[in-house]
């Protein structure tokens, strides 16, 4: 067999073995392209060929290199390209799945409530304060108009550190803490967490939250406390509330009243909710006491003001239908994941 057809057969031979479906591509560039391959094996015995035939030859045999190197090239461009593929449709991400959500967590009620009373009263001009859960007697009691041994005083079963230390009972130290650094005009809430000796039942527990609130200027009346607590009962109890004093007592206001709200149930019919009364008692309220005023060194004659305390308990229980405090305390998710 001559050069030429040696020629002619390793290209072909080359050529579909590199077709072959599992061809080692690189083993075959080096079988016969390398240094010891099948083609430069014939490009040596070039030598016997006489001077005439070897231009044709050396011409065929780059031909058939080139040839060769193009195939190899186009398997290899091939390949990538399928792997290319392949590694592609595995990745592929289908957008219109369902993403998977982390689990998102909720405000607690409680919290609710406080920041629902707390967007109210910014919305109505007051700055939120807070202060010590841990009190002085003085602020705690006194400075409310109730001086030792006074009765309201048994009514706050109060948590005591020492004689004059105590967990705060109400908020309203807070206040009186407020009043005393600052001129009127006054307008503040203070929420926050207060200690009672109280045993736990469904309404009661030693450890709960209030949102208390003062305003004092010259000429505050208590037509300025009706107008602010009916948008306070609007806002938490929707647009067609209803309220009205009831006359009370506490010992740092005078006068004194407790609000209700028509029942946001039944719009004031009577029902389960409101026990057949159309009203629901809601917080206490009233024009803050000369004495307090003039403890704090605000004088009465030129200065007026008003207060009110609610229990956020008592509020988060009414719009969510909780009709057992101790709930709000027990974290259990299967309670809190419904609000
Ligand atoms: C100052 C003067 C007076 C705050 C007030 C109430 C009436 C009241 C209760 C609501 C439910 C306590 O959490 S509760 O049990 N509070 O009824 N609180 S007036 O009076 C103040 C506050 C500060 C300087």
């Amino acid at each position: 067999m001559g050069l030429r057809e040696t020629l002619l057969d390793i290209k072909s031979e080359a050529e579909s073995r590199l077709h072959e479906a599992n061809a080692d591509i690189e083993a075959l560039r080096i079988q016969y392209l390398g240094k010891k391959g099948e083609l430069t094996a014939v490009l040596r015995g070039m030598g016997q060929l006489s001077p005439e035939e070897r231009p044709a030859v050396g011409a065929l045999a780059n031909e058939v290199r080139a040839s060769i190197e193009g195939e190899i090239a186009k398997m290899k461009a091939e390949r990538e390209e399928k792997l290319r593929e392949l590694k592609l449709s595995a990745e592929k991400i289908d957008v219109t799945m369902p993403s998977v959500l982390p689990p998102v967590g909720k405000r607690h009620p409680l919290a609710q409530v406080q920041r629902d009373l707390e967007n109210i009263f910014l919305g109505m001009g007051f700055s939120i304060v807070e202060g010590p859960e841990v009190e002085l007697d003085f602020y705690n009691f006194q400075a409310l108009n109730m001086p030792e041994g006074h009765p309201a005083r048994d009514t706050q079963d109060t948590f005591y550190i020492t004689d004059n230390i105590l967990l705060r009972s109400q908020t309203s130290s807070v206040q009186i803490r407020t009043m005393e650094k600052k001129k009127p005009p006054i307008r503040i809430i203070s929420p926050g967490r207060v200690y009672r000796s109280d045993n736990e039942d469904a309404t009661h527990s030693p450890v709960f939250h209030q949102c208390e609130g003062l305003v004092v200027d010259r000429g505050i009346t208590m037509g300025d406390l009706r107008g602010t607590l009916l948008i306070l009962a609007r806002e938490l109890f929707g647009p067609e509330t209803k309220i009205r004093f009831r006359p009370h007592h506490f010992p740092y206001t005078e006068p004194s009243a407790e609000l209700d709200v028509s029942c946001f149930e039944c719009g004031g019919k009577g029902c389960r909710l409101c026990k057949g009364e159309g009203w629901i008692e809601i917080l206490g309220c009233g024009m803050v006491h000369p004495n307090v005023l003039l403890g704090c060194g605000v004088d009465p004659e030129e200065f007026s003001g008003f207060a009110f305390g609610v229990g956020i308990e008592r509020i988060a229980m009414l719009k969510y239908h909780i009709d057992d405090m101790r709930l709000l305390y027990e974290n259990d998710m299967r309670f809190l994941a419904q609000f």
